[in-house]
């Protein structure tokens, strides 16, 4: 399986996130993937690629013009309005307020275009975020052009993002823009698997009202965990996309078992309608240890959830996503992409 890795994801480096009433180094680090890296190595899985430019041409396709000038421009604003630190969002527009008037202010612009404020922007955000997608598309291009399948080690993650929203380490959704692009390619029916302990809101939210793209997520129930406001079972798809958005929140301690379930009902209902391609939102902070998560997933567990995944055979284009039990982080993303090939 081809990789594709660029190194400006350091240019998204944080000091700091928001946590339960403190500042600390953010979860979503550089380091994850080095340790991703580094076990593909290991497992000798060395087709490892930098990405070719991004084309803005489907990111504009898919997102709002003004967000993506925000996201371009946030830094050097912020600077200039004499921000001593990096962007956090203190302001939201709340129940009872205007969504249709976007503050000149940057601190206004930041809270309008987020919706969680445990995420910094930085000088280098924008250049990292674009890398990412470079990666996802370079991806998606490697399987359109006839590959069975490749791995974009996209950081930062994306699966949070609206077409206007940033948040939960997300600035610009990388799966959404490969779902989009294999539409585009040719595939008439696209699948989104998101395996990430957390709901993929922004994909959700992208694809709600389409037809064409699917979207099936596993993640922990809203009621007990972040992004809390989105990822409920009856939220099933509006207009010509009732019924392609699939929805399987689970509660704390959820473990391989029920998990596994939940998979096997999403990967018959993705086959029954009739994709043609899959993406999947790869995160693997369903795994036991992960310091910010509560699934009771083992290592060996993302070998059999990648087998199942390739049973589908599919052309499938992985994306990471989150994953902050650093160390193994390389193991169990590697182990689905391994499950998947010995399928
Ligand atoms: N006190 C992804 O996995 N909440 N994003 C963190 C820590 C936000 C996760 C709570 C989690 C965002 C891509
Ligand atoms: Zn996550």
């Amino acid at each position: 399986m081809r990789i594709f890795h660029s190194e400006d994801h350091r240019f998204h480096f944080p000091q700091a996130e928001l946590s339960g009433g403190q500042f600390v180094t953010p979860f979503e680090r550089p380091s994850r993937v080095e340790y991703v890296l580094n076990r593909l190595r290991e497992r000798k899985l060395t087709d490892i690629r930098a990405p070719e430019q991004v084309d803005m041409k489907p990111v504009r396709a898919l997102l709002d013009p003004g967000y993506l000038r925000f996201l371009e421009t946030a830094w050097d604003e912020w600077k200039a309005a004499g921000m001593a630190g990096e962007i956090i969002a203190a302001n939201v527009p709340a129940r009872g307020m205007h969504l249709d008037r976007i503050p000149e202010y940057i601190d206004g612009k930041v809270g309008y275009y987020s919706h969680a404020s445990e995420t910094a922007i930085t000088q280098g955000t924008w250049a990292a975020a674009l890398s990412s997608v470079a990666c996802a598309q370079t991806a998606q291009r490697h399987v359109a052009a006839g590959a069975d399948s490749a791995f974009a080690l996209c950081r930062p993650p994306g699966h949070h993002a609206t077409a206007d929203q940033y948040g939960g380490y997300c600035f610009i959704n990388n799966a959404a823009i490969v779902a989009d692009m294999f539409r585009t390619s040719g595939a008439g029916r696209v699948a989104i698997l998101d395996i990430d302990f957390h709901h993929g809101n922004g994909t959700q939210t992208l694809f709600y009202d389409r037809a064409d793209i699917l979207f099936a997520s596993l993640h922990g129930a809203p009621q007990q965990t972040y992004p809390y406001y989105l990822g409920y079972a009856d939220e099933t798809g509006k207009d010509a996309g009732e019924g392609a958005n699939l929805n399987y929140p689970m509660t704390a301690g959820t473990g391989y078992d029920l998990w596994a379930q939940a998979l096997d009902d999403a990967i018959a209902k993705i086959a029954d309608w009739g994709a043609e391609a899959l993406v999947v939102s790869l995160g693997v902070d369903a795994y036991k240890e992960d310091p910010i998560s509560f699934f009771k997933l083992e290592s060996k567990d993302f070998t059999d959830a990648g087998r199942r995944i390739g049973r589908m055979k599919l052309p499938t284009v992985f994306c990471m996503e989150g994953g902050y039990a650093i160390e193994a982080v390389g193991v169990n993303t590697v182990n689905v992409l391994e499950g998947f090939k010995d399928a």
